[in-house]
C-alpha cells in the first residue's frame, strides 16, 4: 500500500468530515469518540476514484470476477471500481419487492462465480455477512471483502469465522496516527480514541445488523432442555444444541418423492423438518416410515404443520386416523386455540402416550391475521395449563407479548423467514433470521421457499443454519 497516498486519503476524508471526533452513539449502541461516515463521498468524485484505485490494489485470497457493494454507502465505491476494472457488479436488495419477481440479487451470474464484497466500514462484520448470505444462497462463492476502514472491533474475526477474509485500506488506529501527526486531533483526544478502541476490540454480533446488545437475552438451550416437562420439547433443545442448528426447513413440495429427497439433502443442517402432508400428490402409507428413517439418520424432528382447529373429539380422529395417520410419524404437530382448551385435551389424549409434542399457534406470519393481543395471551394460558404436552408456540414477535410464558421451557418457532425482509403476493411477511431470533426473541427459524426454491437448497440451508445459530449465540 502506498503510504503517501493513504496519508493524503485520510487527510482528505477528514477535510470532507467523513472522519469526525466528538461523542457519537453508533448503530451498535456503543458511544464512540470517533465517527466515520463515508456517505459524503458521493459529492467528491476525485476522492471516490482514489479510493477505488487504492482498493483495487489490495490482494485477494481468491480470483474474483464480480463485485458486490454492501448497500448503501459502498454502492458508489463498488460502481467506480467496477467501471475502472471492467468487472461486472451485482446488487443485493435490502428489501425484496412484495410483488413481481422477488429477487434478492440483481444482475447476472452463474453458480460457482466468485464475488468480491466491497464495504465502506467494518465494525462487527455484520453488514458484510448480511450481503454474503444471499449471494452464497445463490451458489456464489464469497471469500474476500475489501473495506475502506476497519474499525478493529471484531469484524475481521467474525468474518474469518464465516470464511471471509477482510482486507482493509486502513484501520482506525492508522487513521488516528495520521490525524495526530498532522495536528488534526489533540494528544488527549487521540488517547481517548485509543482507549475506546482497546475497550471495544470485540463487538461480537456476527450476523447482526441492528444491535450489539440483544433486545432479548435468554437462557441457553441446554439449560432450557433441563426445564422441559415434555420429552419431545426436551429432545428438540438437545437436537438444536447437538447440531448447532435452530433451523426448521418447511418442505412445501408437491410430492413425497421430492420431500424425501429434500430431507436427505438438508437433513444435516436442520433441527426439524416441517411438512404439509396433505399437499403430497403421491402420498402412500409408507411415507411416515421412510421419513422417520431419514430423520433418525440425520437426527432431526418431524413437525407436521397440520394446524388442527376442531373440537377435542374430532381432532383425536384427525390426528390418529384418516389416510395420513399423522400420530404415527410426526414428532410434533400444531393447533389453533380458537376452539378453546378442549383441542389440546383431545390431541394430548393421543399424543402424550406416544411421547409427542404440540405447538400452539399464538401468532401467524401473514398480513392482517387475527392471532394477536388477547388471542395470543389466551394461547399462552392454555399452554401453561398443559405444559406436559405443549412444547411451545408458533410465534412471530414473542418479545412484544404482553403476557410472556412463565417457563423458559416453551420454545418459540417462527415462520416467515428469509435472508431479506419483504413478502410474497399472498400476504406472507418475511423477516431476517437475525431479527427473528435477536430482536423478536424467537428460538427456531422456519424457512420454506427461501431454501427450497434456491438453486442449491443444501448450501442455502447451511447459510440459514449459520445465520440462525449465530443470532442465537449473540442473544445469550
Ligand atoms: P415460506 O415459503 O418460508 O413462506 O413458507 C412458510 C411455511 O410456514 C409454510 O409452510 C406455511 O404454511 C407455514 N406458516 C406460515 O408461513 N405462517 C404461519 O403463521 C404459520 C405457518 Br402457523
Amino acid at each position: 500500500m502506498d503510504a503517501a497516498a493513504l496519508e493524503t486519503l485520510i487527510l482528505d476524508l477528514h477535510a470532507i468530515e467523513a472522519v469526525k471526533l466528538g461523542s457519537f452513539v453508533l448503530k451498535s449502541g456503543i458511544t464512540s469518540p470517533i465517527y466515520l461516515d463515508l456517505r459524503a463521498l458521493v459529492s467528491h468524485p476525485r476522492l471516490l476514484a482514489s479510493i477505488a484505485s487504492l482498493l483495487s490494489s489490495l490482494p485477494a485470497t481468491r480470483p474474483y470476477g464480480i463485485l458486490c457493494g454492501v448497500p448503501y454507502t459502498a454502492l458508489p465505491i463498488a460502481s467506480v471500481l467496477s467501471v475502472d476494472r471492467g468487472l461486472p457488479m451485482l446488487m443485493r436488495r435490502k428489501e425484496v419487492k412484495t410483488h413481481g419477481t422477488a429477487k434478492a440479487i440483481e444482475g447476472s451470474f452463474r453458480a460457482g462465480d466468485t464475488v468480491l464484497i466491497i464495504e465502506d466500514l467494518v465494525t462487527s462484520g455484520a453488514s458484510v455477512l448480511e450481503t454474503a448470505a444471499p449471494l452464497r444462497a445463490e451458489g456464489l462463492v464469497v471469500a474476500d471483502a475489501f473495506v475502506v476502514v476497519d474499525r478493529e472491533q471484531g469484524g475481521r474475526e467474525n468474518l474469518a469465522a464465516n470464511g471471509i477474509t477482510l482486507h482493509s485500506l486502513m484501520t482506525l488506529t492508522e487513521v488516528l496516527a495520521v490525524l495526530l501527526r498532522h495536528g488534526k486531533v489533540t494528544e488527549e483526544k487521540a488517547a481517548e480514541v485509543k482507549q475506546f478502541l482497546d475497550a471495544n476490540r470485540k463487538v461480537t454480533v456476527p450476523g447482526a445488523a441492528a444491535a450489539a446488545k440483544p433486545k432479548v437475552a435468554r437462557k441457553g438451550f441446554p439449560e432450557r432442555a433441563a426445564l422441559a416437562k415434555n420429552p419431545m420439547g426436551k429432545k428438540l433443545f438437545e437436537v438444536m444444541e447437538a447440531k448447532q442448528s435452530n433451523l426448521c426447513v418447511s418442505a412445501d413440495v408437491g410430492t413425497a418423492k421430492e420431500l424425501l429427497e429434500l430431507a436427505e439433502k438438508v437433513g444435516s443442517e436442520i433441527c426439524m423438518l416441517k411438512t404439509h402432508v396433505d399437499i403430497l400428490s403421491d402420498f402412500t402409507p409408507d411415507f411416515g416410515t421412510k421419513l422417520r428413517s431419514i430423520a433418525e439418520k440425520h437426527n432431526f424432528l418431524i413437525f407436521e404443520d397440520r394446524k388442527f382447529a376442531d373440537i377435542g373429539n374430532t381432532v383425536t380422529m384427525q390426528y390418529e386416523g384418516g389416510i395420513f395417520r399423522i400420530l404415527e410419524w410426526a414428532d410434533i404437530v400444531n393447533a389453533h386455540v380458537i376452539p378453546g382448551p378442549g383441542i389440546v385435551d383431545g390431541l394430548k389424549l393421543k399424543g402424550l402416550p406416544k411421547g409427542r409434542g404440540l405447538l400452539l399457534l399464538a401468532e401467524m406470519s401473514s398480513a392482517g391475521n387475527l392471532a394477536q393481543g388477547d388471542y395470543t395471551a389466551a394461547a399462552v394460558k392454555i399452554a401453561e395449563q398443559h405444559s406436559d404436552f405443549v412444547i411451545g408456540f408458533i410465534s412471530v414477535n414473542p418479545a412484544s407479548w404482553s403476557v410472556a410464558p412463565s417457563s423458559p421451557a416453551f420454545i418459540h418457532a417462527t415462520p416467515g423467514v428469509q435472508m431479506v425482509s419483504g413478502g410474497d403476493a399472498l400476504g406472507q411477511q418475511y423477516t431476517t433470521p437475525y431479527s427473528v431470533i435477536n430482536d423478536r426473541g424467537s428460538d427456531v427459524i422456519i424457512v420454506g421457499r427461501g431454501i427450497i426454491k434456491a438453486s442449491d437448497p443444501e448450501q442455502t440451508a447451511r447459510e440459514y443454519r449459520i445465520q440462525g445459530w449465530q443470532a442465537y449465540l449473540s442473544s445469550l
